[in-house]
Protein backbone atom coordinates (compact mmCIF):
# COMPACT_ATOMS: atom_id res chain seq x y z
CA UNK A 1 0.00 0.00 0.00
CA UNK A 2 1.30 3.32 -0.90
CA UNK A 3 1.84 6.15 2.05
CA UNK A 4 -0.41 8.76 1.11
CA UNK A 5 0.99 12.52 1.34
CA UNK A 6 -1.77 14.95 3.01
CA UNK A 7 -1.91 18.54 2.44
CA UNK A 8 -1.44 21.25 4.82
CA UNK A 9 -4.43 22.64 3.89
CA UNK A 10 -6.53 19.59 4.30
CA UNK A 11 -9.70 20.25 6.59
CA UNK A 12 -9.14 17.00 8.18
CA UNK A 13 -5.49 16.95 8.40
CA UNK A 14 -5.02 16.39 12.29
CA UNK A 15 -7.36 13.16 12.20
CA UNK A 16 -6.17 11.79 8.94
CA UNK A 17 -2.58 12.00 10.69
CA UNK A 18 -4.08 10.14 13.74
CA UNK A 19 -5.34 7.58 11.50
CA UNK A 20 -2.17 7.21 9.88
CA UNK A 21 -0.24 6.18 13.19
CA UNK A 22 -2.47 3.50 13.77
CA UNK A 23 -2.07 1.95 10.20
CA UNK A 24 1.55 2.57 10.11
CA UNK A 25 1.45 0.59 13.69
CA UNK A 26 -1.32 -2.09 12.15
CA UNK A 27 1.76 -2.63 9.56
CA UNK A 28 4.23 -2.93 12.24
CA UNK A 29 1.90 -5.86 13.67
CA UNK A 30 1.42 -4.27 16.86
CA UNK A 31 -2.12 -2.59 16.34
CA UNK A 32 -5.05 -5.64 15.84
CA UNK A 33 -7.20 -4.87 12.77
CA UNK A 34 -9.94 -4.63 15.52
CA UNK A 35 -8.49 -1.75 16.56
CA UNK A 36 -8.42 0.49 13.42
CA UNK A 37 -12.74 -0.56 13.79
CA UNK A 38 -12.53 0.38 17.40
CA UNK A 39 -10.98 3.97 16.53
CA UNK A 40 -13.48 4.66 13.87
CA UNK A 41 -16.23 4.61 16.34
CA UNK A 42 -13.81 6.54 18.54
CA UNK A 43 -13.79 9.24 15.39
CA UNK A 44 -17.55 9.18 15.38
CA UNK A 45 -17.84 10.25 18.61
CA UNK A 46 -15.40 12.91 18.29
CA UNK A 47 -17.24 14.34 15.49
CA UNK A 48 -20.11 14.60 17.55
CA UNK A 49 -18.22 16.29 20.64
CA UNK A 50 -16.45 18.69 18.25
CA UNK A 51 -13.02 17.51 18.16
CA UNK A 52 -12.06 19.56 21.06
CA UNK A 53 -11.30 18.61 24.87
CA UNK A 54 -14.61 19.23 26.93
CA UNK A 55 -15.27 21.02 29.88
CA UNK A 56 -16.51 17.93 31.16
CA UNK A 57 -13.45 16.30 30.17
CA UNK A 58 -11.47 18.98 31.65
CA UNK A 59 -12.70 18.18 34.91
CA UNK A 60 -12.24 14.36 34.99
CA UNK A 61 -8.76 15.14 34.02
CA UNK A 62 -8.18 17.31 37.21
CA UNK A 63 -9.98 14.53 39.21
CA UNK A 64 -8.06 11.59 37.21
CA UNK A 65 -4.57 13.70 37.93
CA UNK A 66 -5.20 13.95 41.73
CA UNK A 67 -6.37 10.38 41.86
CA UNK A 68 -2.80 9.53 40.72
CA UNK A 69 -1.15 12.24 42.76
CA UNK A 70 -2.46 10.64 45.44
CA UNK A 71 -2.30 6.78 44.51
CA UNK A 72 -0.04 4.71 46.34
CA UNK A 73 0.74 2.33 43.24
CA UNK A 74 -0.41 3.75 40.49
CA UNK A 75 -0.40 1.89 36.75
CA UNK A 76 -0.95 2.97 33.36
CA UNK A 77 -2.41 0.36 30.84
CA UNK A 78 -1.15 0.02 27.51
CA UNK A 79 -2.62 -1.81 24.72
CA UNK A 80 -1.95 -1.51 20.91
CA UNK A 81 -3.92 1.85 19.64
CA UNK A 82 -2.05 3.75 22.92
CA UNK A 83 1.00 2.43 21.85
CA UNK A 84 0.90 3.79 18.59
CA UNK A 85 -1.38 7.11 19.38
CA UNK A 86 0.57 8.31 22.72
CA UNK A 87 3.31 6.23 23.58
CA UNK A 88 6.09 9.55 24.24
CA UNK A 89 3.06 11.04 26.45
CA UNK A 90 2.60 7.34 28.49
CA UNK A 91 5.89 7.63 29.63
CA UNK A 92 5.75 11.15 30.39
CA UNK A 93 2.65 11.00 32.48
CA UNK A 94 4.11 7.79 34.36
CA UNK A 95 7.30 9.54 34.98
CA UNK A 96 5.39 12.94 36.18
CA UNK A 97 2.96 11.06 38.69
CA UNK A 98 5.60 8.50 39.85
CA UNK A 99 2.97 5.15 37.21
CA UNK A 100 4.61 2.16 36.60
CA UNK A 101 3.78 0.78 32.88
CA UNK A 102 2.00 -2.10 32.09
CA UNK A 103 1.57 -4.01 28.61
CA UNK A 104 -2.37 -5.60 29.10
CA UNK A 105 -3.96 -6.66 25.58
CA UNK A 106 -7.60 -7.78 24.45
CA UNK A 107 -6.45 -9.40 21.62
CA UNK A 108 -3.09 -11.02 23.55
CA UNK A 109 0.04 -12.56 21.32
CA UNK A 110 2.95 -12.73 23.56
CA UNK A 111 4.59 -11.22 20.11
CA UNK A 112 2.38 -7.85 20.18
CA UNK A 113 3.35 -7.71 24.33
CA UNK A 114 7.21 -7.24 22.96
CA UNK A 115 6.36 -5.38 20.23
CA UNK A 116 4.45 -2.70 22.71
CA UNK A 117 7.15 -2.77 24.89
CA UNK A 118 9.99 -1.91 22.36
CA UNK A 119 7.79 0.97 21.21
CA UNK A 120 7.74 2.12 24.71
CA UNK A 121 11.00 1.66 25.30
CA UNK A 122 11.87 3.34 22.24
CA UNK A 123 10.08 6.10 23.70
CA UNK A 124 11.88 6.74 26.92
CA UNK A 125 10.43 3.78 29.36
CA UNK A 126 13.02 2.32 31.27
CA UNK A 127 10.70 -0.60 32.46
CA UNK A 128 7.46 -2.33 31.51
CA UNK A 129 5.67 -4.82 33.26
CA UNK A 130 3.52 -7.23 31.19
CA UNK A 131 5.90 -8.80 29.06
CA UNK A 132 7.59 -11.68 30.82
CA UNK A 133 5.61 -11.41 34.40
CA UNK A 134 1.88 -11.28 33.25
CA UNK A 135 1.06 -14.31 35.09
CA UNK A 136 -1.38 -12.92 38.04
CA UNK A 137 -4.99 -13.52 36.93
CA UNK A 138 -8.07 -11.13 37.18
CA UNK A 139 -10.96 -12.99 38.75
CA UNK A 140 -14.07 -13.78 37.28
CA UNK A 141 -12.90 -12.36 33.59
CA UNK A 142 -12.42 -14.52 30.46
CA UNK A 143 -11.23 -12.67 28.37
CA UNK A 144 -6.95 -12.59 27.74
CA UNK A 145 -6.87 -9.00 29.59
CA UNK A 146 -7.40 -11.15 33.06
CA UNK A 147 -3.40 -11.49 32.90
CA UNK A 148 -1.84 -9.01 34.43
CA UNK A 149 1.78 -8.92 36.09
CA UNK A 150 1.92 -9.10 40.33
CA UNK A 151 3.83 -6.30 40.27
CA UNK A 152 1.56 -4.05 38.03
CA UNK A 153 -2.11 -4.05 37.92
CA UNK A 154 -2.93 -6.54 40.57
CA UNK A 155 -1.62 -5.03 43.44
CA UNK A 156 -2.46 -1.46 41.96
CA UNK A 157 -4.55 1.39 43.92
CA UNK A 158 -5.34 3.42 40.64
CA UNK A 159 -5.38 2.13 36.84
CA UNK A 160 -5.48 3.92 34.29
CA UNK A 161 -6.97 2.38 31.19
CA UNK A 162 -7.32 3.92 27.95
CA UNK A 163 -9.77 2.21 25.27
CA UNK A 164 -10.42 -0.15 27.91
CA UNK A 165 -13.03 -2.80 27.75
CA UNK A 166 -16.11 -3.03 30.01
CA UNK A 167 -16.05 -6.14 31.69
CA UNK A 168 -12.42 -5.77 32.52
CA UNK A 169 -13.10 -2.25 33.87
CA UNK A 170 -15.96 -3.91 36.00
CA UNK A 171 -13.47 -6.87 37.52
CA UNK A 172 -11.42 -4.11 38.29
CA UNK A 173 -13.80 -1.75 40.23
CA UNK A 174 -14.78 -4.83 41.88
CA UNK A 175 -10.96 -5.67 42.94
CA UNK A 176 -11.59 -1.91 44.56
CA UNK A 177 -9.31 0.18 42.17
CA UNK A 178 -10.13 3.13 40.93
CA UNK A 179 -9.89 3.33 37.19
CA UNK A 180 -9.18 6.06 34.90
CA UNK A 181 -10.96 5.63 31.76
CA UNK A 182 -10.29 7.84 28.76
CA UNK A 183 -13.28 7.21 26.03
CA UNK A 184 -14.66 8.78 23.88
CA UNK A 185 -18.39 7.36 24.14
CA UNK A 186 -19.47 8.57 27.17
CA UNK A 187 -22.56 5.81 26.59
CA UNK A 188 -20.15 2.55 26.52
CA UNK A 189 -20.05 0.13 29.17
CA UNK A 190 -16.69 1.23 30.37
CA UNK A 191 -17.34 4.73 30.51
CA UNK A 192 -20.15 4.10 32.97
CA UNK A 193 -18.33 1.45 34.76
CA UNK A 194 -15.28 3.44 35.44
CA UNK A 195 -14.33 5.78 38.81
CA UNK A 196 -13.46 7.97 36.58
CA UNK A 197 -14.11 8.95 32.57
CA UNK A 198 -12.28 11.50 30.35
CA UNK A 199 -14.98 11.62 27.56
CA UNK A 200 -11.95 12.92 25.27
CA UNK A 201 -9.74 11.53 22.14
CA UNK A 202 -6.57 10.14 23.80
CA UNK A 203 -4.72 12.38 21.96
CA UNK A 204 -5.80 15.11 23.26
CA UNK A 205 -6.17 14.36 26.68
CA UNK A 206 -2.96 12.80 27.47
CA UNK A 207 -0.67 15.54 26.83
CA UNK A 208 -3.61 17.46 29.27
CA UNK A 209 -2.84 14.78 31.75
CA UNK A 210 0.77 15.89 32.13
CA UNK A 211 0.53 19.74 31.64
CA UNK A 212 -2.14 19.44 34.39
CA UNK A 213 -0.12 16.69 36.57
CA UNK A 214 2.78 19.15 36.38
CA UNK A 215 0.75 22.27 37.49
CA UNK A 216 -1.41 20.13 40.05
CA UNK A 217 2.15 18.00 41.63
CA UNK A 218 2.66 21.30 43.57
CA UNK A 219 -0.98 21.75 45.31
CA UNK A 220 -1.40 20.39 49.01
CA UNK A 221 -2.47 16.51 49.45
CA UNK A 222 -5.76 18.16 51.20
CA UNK A 223 -6.44 20.08 48.04
CA UNK A 224 -5.74 17.00 46.12
CA UNK A 225 -8.29 15.02 47.91
CA UNK A 226 -11.01 17.97 47.49
CA UNK A 227 -10.63 17.71 44.06
CA UNK A 228 -11.29 13.97 43.97
CA UNK A 229 -14.19 13.84 46.67
CA UNK A 230 -15.78 16.53 44.68
CA UNK A 231 -15.85 14.66 42.01
CA UNK A 232 -19.08 12.77 40.58
CA UNK A 233 -18.46 10.63 37.44
CA UNK A 234 -22.50 10.30 36.77
CA UNK A 235 -22.63 14.18 36.51
CA UNK A 236 -19.79 14.08 33.95
CA UNK A 237 -21.34 11.46 32.18
CA UNK A 238 -24.73 13.47 31.75
CA UNK A 239 -22.77 16.76 30.58
CA UNK A 240 -20.86 14.65 27.97
CA UNK A 241 -24.31 13.31 26.72
CA UNK A 242 -26.26 16.36 27.08
CA UNK A 243 -23.32 18.22 24.68
CA UNK A 244 -23.16 15.51 22.27
CA UNK A 245 -27.03 16.01 21.76
CA UNK A 246 -27.70 19.68 21.76
CA UNK A 247 -24.52 19.33 19.69
CA UNK A 248 -26.10 17.22 17.24
CA UNK A 249 -29.37 19.38 17.13
CA UNK A 250 -27.52 22.55 16.79
CA UNK A 251 -25.59 21.06 13.63
CA UNK A 252 -29.09 19.57 12.17
CA UNK A 253 -30.68 22.90 12.75
CA UNK A 254 -27.89 24.74 10.99
CA UNK A 255 -27.76 22.97 8.14
CA UNK A 256 -31.99 22.93 7.92
CA UNK A 257 -32.22 19.51 8.65
CA UNK A 258 -34.48 19.60 11.76
CA UNK A 259 -38.25 19.17 10.35
CA UNK A 260 -39.78 20.42 13.57
O1 LIG B 1 -4.65 -3.82 21.52
P1 LIG B 1 -5.69 -4.71 22.10
O2 LIG B 1 -5.56 -6.16 21.70
O3 LIG B 1 -5.81 -4.59 23.61
O4 LIG B 1 -7.14 -4.21 21.52
C1 LIG B 1 -7.51 -2.86 21.65
C2 LIG B 1 -8.95 -2.60 21.17
C3 LIG B 1 -9.15 -1.08 21.15
C4 LIG B 1 -9.12 -3.15 19.78
C5 LIG B 1 -9.92 -3.29 22.15
O5 LIG B 1 -9.72 -2.79 23.45
C6 LIG B 1 -11.36 -3.07 21.73
O6 LIG B 1 -11.97 -3.86 21.01
O7 LIG B 1 -11.94 -1.96 22.23
P2 LIG B 1 -13.50 -1.60 22.06
O8 LIG B 1 -14.31 -2.53 22.92
O9 LIG B 1 -13.86 -1.48 20.62
O10 LIG B 1 -13.59 -0.19 22.75
C7 LIG B 1 -12.87 0.89 22.29
C8 LIG B 1 -13.50 2.16 22.91
O11 LIG B 1 -12.57 3.21 22.77
C9 LIG B 1 -14.79 2.61 22.18
O12 LIG B 1 -15.76 3.03 23.13
C10 LIG B 1 -14.33 3.82 21.33
O13 LIG B 1 -15.35 4.79 21.18
C11 LIG B 1 -13.17 4.35 22.16
N1 LIG B 1 -12.13 4.99 21.36
C12 LIG B 1 -11.69 4.66 20.12
N2 LIG B 1 -10.69 5.47 19.73
C13 LIG B 1 -10.48 6.34 20.75
C14 LIG B 1 -11.40 6.05 21.79
N3 LIG B 1 -11.45 6.73 22.95
C15 LIG B 1 -10.54 7.74 23.10
N4 LIG B 1 -9.64 8.07 22.14
C16 LIG B 1 -9.57 7.41 20.96
N5 LIG B 1 -8.67 7.76 20.03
Amino acid sequence: MEDIEIPASHPRRESLLVREKLIEGFKKGFVVPQGLIAHGRGECFDYLIGEETQPFAKEAIDAAVAAFLLARYPVISVNGNVAALTPGEVVELADVVGAKIEVNLFYRTEERVRKIAEVLMENGATHVLGVDDATALIPELFSERRRVSSKGILIADVVLVPLEDGDRTEALRRMGKTVVAIDLNPLSRTARAASITIVDNVVRAMPLMIKRAKELKRRSSSELKELLTSYDNERILRNAVRHIAQRLLGIAESEGLLIC
